[in-house]
């Protein structure tokens, strides 16, 4: 099974309720929280609410419709949170760590979101 999923995992688990979050937005197919160690004013964790252990997993294997909600998903907390350009935002970065390589933390898909100071220009 290349894309076993672990149902203990932590975001899982704030999926089911047993751990809280700070929720930014929350759709049909998709949870926006605060990430609890932040890396920046603004570090936003976009989340499918199926289960999908990366983003090759949620690339080959979500429905059209989570691959929408996801996306816009995203784009909303970008519009809400101020850090869109071109709009009052001064702009953000998006990451997806996957695997050991990528140092992917916890085996549930997630899109970082990171605003609000200067980046750098590392990937990190
Ligand atoms: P990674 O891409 O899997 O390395 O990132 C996992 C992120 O999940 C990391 O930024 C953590 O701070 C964050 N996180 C969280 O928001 N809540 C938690 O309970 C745990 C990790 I554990």
């Amino acid at each position: 099974m290349p894309y076993a999923y672990d149902d203990e995992n932590v975001f899982a688990r704030i999926l089911r309720g047993e751990i809280p979050n700070k929720t930014v937005l929350e759709t049909e197919h998709t949870l926006a929280f605060h990430d609890i160690g932040p890396q920046a004013p603004v570090h936003v964790l976009v989340i499918p609410k199926g289960k999908y252990v990366n983003f090759d997993h949620f690339a080959a294997e979500a429905t059209p419709g989570e691959i929408t909600d996801f996306t816009r998903v995203a784009g909303e907390v970008c519009r809400m949170l101020g850090v869109q350009p071109g709009a009052g935002g001064a702009g953000y970065r998006t990451i997806s760590n996957a695997g050991t390589h990528g140092v992917q933390e916890v085996p549930h898909y997630h899109m970082h979101i990171l605003g609000g100071r200067v980046l750098g220009r590392m990937l990190q």
